[in-house]
């Protein structure tokens, strides 16, 4: 009997040590803004396509005028599979077609104007390439956007408020006819000279108030909620102030919306930066041309980005904490160039060779401290290849440190680290020691993380140890990810 007694001692002694173990802690509380469940699932895409395709691909211009024939629009072999299947290959998740460019060509057959790819040689008025791209998208699993330049230097009545019924018919025919819609692009140049149905005048318009945002936006919404709106100051997205896809060193995801207004200075910086006390969550997406220009033009075949290039972009977008979106304009035949295509490929290629192999694997990892000493937060957390897990530290500390140990000297040239933002973002400010000659020395330091952060060390160092030493946060630390190559 003694030795049942003493049996069921040790069992529970057991039992309670496995329960002390797996203890539930509460998980922190987000802090500021969080992202939404769709802004959510935009920022994991990553890599998105731009593509520039219109009137101007054919009269050899950057912004069509407005008066040019829709018979110039005759693509010889358009080959929208060509594209899609291209970026499906090459890791993009997400394709923005410019269905109408500030000239107002219209790539679908809208029947709300005559300027329209209807009244083209192509496919003798039948075609439809924003049907043809979404179907493509359909098919290679990508998603599928829409750019409908708010200006239009086409319609005689820009400037007039049927205009803006005009543009949310348009937008009506694009939200119902082409199935979901991720992402919706308005494009902040708005207004100057044009064609205006025979005008040939300079039009200005209050950009604040002519368009009636709100009420399109809530149209537009009404139709199909799960949409993204970009704009240069969102609501959902917001432009980086640059047309090169270099987000900010510092990229807070979060910004006040309402300081946010066309020519107030330092606009452009604070585009780039956010702002870490912002009460809105409007990421940061970063676009830029494979080309210099957005549209075809032939003389730009040896200026296409390199794959190096292609890389270095990839770093200041993705690697800074937003989302790139790259346009790649097809040819005049409705095909990506072949220059193009190499670089894309090339670029992939670079990006799979750079990130073969994750050093973390198989590694030990420490912390600091860990959010009430329990498995549920502990440093394994940010390496186990789950999203959702994460390495936390208690409320009260908003500084603390991870360390890697390999088991043997290994070269390292990137560090990658991921914050989990949909409890808000945290990090302030963070360095990354490597264990050097019997010591720690700095190799990489940054301020924000946010949803991705990846630091490309200057050379690469060799050592056996890392330390991520976080220095400063909103409040606790809360990693969810750390690569290393
Ligand atoms: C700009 C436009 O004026 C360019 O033509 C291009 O569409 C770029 C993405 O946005 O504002």
């Amino acid at each position: 009997m003694q030795r049942f007694y003493r049996l069921m001692a040790v069992l529970c002694l057991l039992g309670g040590l496995a329960c002390e173990n797996k203890k539930t802690v509460s998980p922190p509380t987000s802090i500021g803004p969080v992202p939404d469940a769709k802004q959510m699932e935009w920022h994991k895409m990553e890599k998105n396509a731009f593509i520039h395709f219109t009137i101007n691909t054919f009269t050899d211009k950057e912004w069509g005028y407005g008066d040019e024939s829709p018979e110039l629009f005759n693509p010889t072999d358009l080959n929208v599979d060509q594209w899609v299947k291209v970026l499906k290959e090459t890791g993009f998740k997400g394709v923005i077609l410019t269905c109408k460019h500030h000239d107002g060509f219209c790539l679908w057959p809208s029947k709300y104007t005559e300027h329209t790819v209807a009244k083209s040689p192509y496919k003798n008025g039948k075609g439809d390439i924003a049907k043809e791209v979404s179907e493509a998208c359909e098919k290679y699993g990508l998603k599928f956007g829409v750019y409908l330049s708010p200006w239009d230097r086409n319609r005689a009545d820009y400037g007039d408020s049927t205009y803006v019924t005009y543009y949310r018919n348009q937008l009506k025919e694009l939200f119902t006819s082409y199935g979901d819609v991720f992402e919706m692009w308005f494009d902040g140049a708005n207004g100057g000279d044009g064609f205006y149905g025979g005008a040939d005048e300079v039009r200005r318009i209050e950009r604040e108030s002519y368009y009636h945002w709100p009420q399109t936006l809530d149209l537009v919404r009404s139709i199909q909620p799960q949409v993204l709106f970009f704009s240069d100051g969102g609501p959902d997205l917001r432009w980086g102030g640059n047309e090169e896809a270099r987000a900010g060193l510092t990229n807070w995801n979060t910004i006040s919306t309402d300081t946010l207004y066309a020519g107030k200075s330092g606009i452009m910086d604070l585009l780039n930066s956010g702002s870490e006390n912002g009460v809105n969550w409007v990421p940061l997406e970063a676009n830029t041309s494979i080309r210099p220009g957005w549209f075809y033009h032939a003389k730009e075949d040896s200026l296409v980005k390199t794959p190096e290039q292609l890389m270095d972009i990839y770093l200041t977008s993705v690697g800074r904490g937003s989302t790139l979106l790259l346009n790649i304009p097809p040819d005049k035949r409705g095909h990506f160039h072949e220059n193009d295509i190499d670089a894309l490929k090339g670029w992939h290629a670079l990006q799979e060779k750079e990130f073969a192999n994750n050093l973390i694997k198989n590694t030990k990892v420490t912390a600091s401290s860990v959010r009430g000493n329990a498995e549920q937060y502990d440093a394994r957390n940010a390496v186990d290849e789950n999203y959702d897990t994460y390495w936390a530290t208690d409320d009260n500390i908003q500084t603390g440190s991870l360390e890697v140990e390999f088991s043997g000297e290994r070269t390292i040239k990137y560090v990658l680290l991921q914050e989990y933002i949909p409890l808000g973002q945290r990090i302030k400010d963070f360095s990354i020691d490597a264990w050097i000659n019997g010591g720690w020395k700095e190799i990489a330091k940054g301020t924000t993380i946010g949803y991705k952060r990846i630091l490309k060390l200057d050379a690469p160092v060799k050592t056996d140890k890392l330390k991520i030493n976080i220095l400063d946060s909103k409040a606790c630390p809360v990693i969810n990810n750390l690569e290393v190559y």
